[in-house]
């Protein structure tokens, strides 16, 4: 039952948060609240008319503190708090996708659309995008995320012929510029749809036909124009098609020389035209494909290295592709980190118990405040943001639905930032960490790290004065239990 809707009311939600009704919590907490100042400004097609507001029941999300009841409002994601001299929002870079929150309908290979959005209406397709847009900049202001981000064809309907595609898409992304200019939000990254329509079925890089190669060039080439207009300040390659279903059909070595090229064709295109953002790889093992070869970040930094594009590209480390690969969230953002090569996060995650990409909104504060040490240890993650790549289950068909899901998520994350930040100020791990490895700052074992010794000196050594080593216990559940003190 929508919170917002009081005929609701009067029967107990089963998942109202203290036994309460939903209609109570929003009683008591739209009682003596104060709401945001900060006016939402809406599209230029809307000309500031209310009535034509896509979520006129829903006022911007306020930050009431872990305090409050009301399912509105943040209790962790403070975005005007200031902490060095920087704003939360400017810290957390929060921002919505595009194709799920605003293209994603609630289908699922076993039954169709569940979703129906208010603003799915116009004469023609680009009149409808247009509209949608409007709805989604003012979810971005009212969720107050500063990013967003997009493939081309969610945000533009593909047309009979790649001209039409690529008129349709310019009309939308000038209408995208005026609601950016109009709201002040900023587009995190752009990319390319280059998996959905059949002509991609058998990849599009990795295609073994160059028709097919030729044609995504062009795509790619387009999109990079549209980020760039939308001052995007990075461009995501996901290749989600880019791999094999079976050897039989396969050139491997081809394959991956093909995507290779690709990548190097990208990089002298965003050189010619002045596209200074940065270009990530989001690696993902499987679905669609059956094996991708941008399967991990160990695997990605291979690929890129024995091509020589090592210098143009950082990673898109999502949650649900680390755990795909079998590896936890913090394990791909601490490999990436290791090479300076991280980039941004996809954030979202996965169900353990199910073995496909589920896109769910984090709320587990464990795995966030793991990630936020390994994230904030490494700088930061520069112009790139935590994009919630999530999307609503498919029963959670309620408008507020949208902004509940992203709540827990920014609060989750917020959460974990500060827990991760007292943790690093208080420093114990890094004094652990650093004690552990202290044998090789000092005598033989810092000669190890320069590099000035080979086995012979050390074989030498150990024969005549090390004898055996003495076993030290890893501790891991004294630092658990440590890491549990910070968390509860
Ligand atoms: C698919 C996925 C994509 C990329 C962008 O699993 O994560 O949405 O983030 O193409
Ligand atoms: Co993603």
């Amino acid at each position: 039952m929508p919170i917002l809707d009081p005929s609701s009311g009067a029967a107990n939600g089963p998942g109202s948060p203290s036994g309460r009704t939903f209609a109570q919590i929003r009683a008591r907490a739209n009682f003596g609240l104060v709401l945001p100042s900060a006016a939402v400004l809406v599209s230029p097609t809307l000309t500031m008319k209310k009535t034509r507001a896509h979520f006129p029941r829903i006022k911007t999300i306020a930050y009431e503190g872990p305090k409050t009841t009301n399912a509105l409002a943040f209790r962790h994601y403070n975005p005007d708090e200031v902490i060095d001299g920087k704003t939360m929002a400017a810290h957390l870079r929060f921002s919505i996708a595009y194709w799920h929150s605003f293209r994603g309908a609630g289908t699922d290979p076993f039954g169709s659309a569940t979703l129906q959005r208010p603003w799915e209406k116009g004469s023609d397709p680009v009149s409808i995008a247009k509209h949608r847009m409007d709805a989604a900049f003012e979810f971005f202001q009212k969720i107050r995320a500063p990013f967003w981000a997009f493939h081309d064809r969610d945000i533009a309907p593909e047309g009979r012929t790649l001209a039409e595609s690529n008129r349709n898409l310019d009309r939308v992304v000038d209408h995208a510029r005026d609601l950016q200019r109009a709201t002040g939000v900023k587009l995190l990254w752009g990319t390319a749809n280059l998996f959905s329509h059949p002509r991609y079925m058998c990849g599009a890089a990795t295609n073994p036909d160059a028709h097919v190669f030729a044609y995504a060039a062009a795509q790619v080439k387009k999109a990079l124009d549209a980020t760039k207009r939308l001052n995007g300040t990075g461009y995501v390659f996901w290749g989600g098609r880019e791999g094999y279903e079976t050897l039989l059909n396969t050139n491997l070595k081809r394959e991956q020389d093909h995507l290779a090229a690709f990548l190097h064709m990208a990089v002298d295109y965003a050189k010619s035209i002045g596209f200074k953002g940065q270009f990530l790889i989001e690696p993902k093992p499987k679905e669609p494909t059956k094996h991708q070869y941008d399967f991990d970040v160990a695997s990605g930094i291979a690929f890129l290295r024995t091509y020589g594009l090592e210098k143009h590209f950082k990673f898109n480390v999502e949650t649900n592709h680390a755990t795909l690969a079998g590896h936890t969230f913090q394990h791909e953002i601490e490999v990436a980190a290791a090479q300076g090569m991280l980039g941004s996060i996809d954030a979202n995650s996965g169900d353990l118990l199910l073995g496909w990409d589920t896109d769910q909104f984090n709320t587990d504060v464990r795995e966030l405040t793991l990630a936020m040490l390994s994230i904030l240890r490494a700088g930061g993650l520069g112009t790139g943001g935590f994009n919630f790549d999530a999307k609503l289950r498919r029963p959670s068909i309620d408008l507020e639905d949208l902004f509940l899901a992203h709540i827990g998520g920014m609060d989750a994350y917020a959460c974990a930032f500060k827990i991760a930040r007292r943790i690093l100020a208080e420093g114990k791990f890094e004094e652990f960490v650093a004690a552990r490895y202290a044998s090789f700052d000092r005598g033989y074992g810092r000669t190890i790290e320069q590099r000035r010794v080979g086995f012979r000196e050390l074989s030498k050594l150990a024969l005549s004065k090390l004898g055996e080593p003495r076993p030290r216990s890893g501790k891991q559940e004294y630092l658990e239990n440590l890491l549990g003190s910070y968390l509860h």
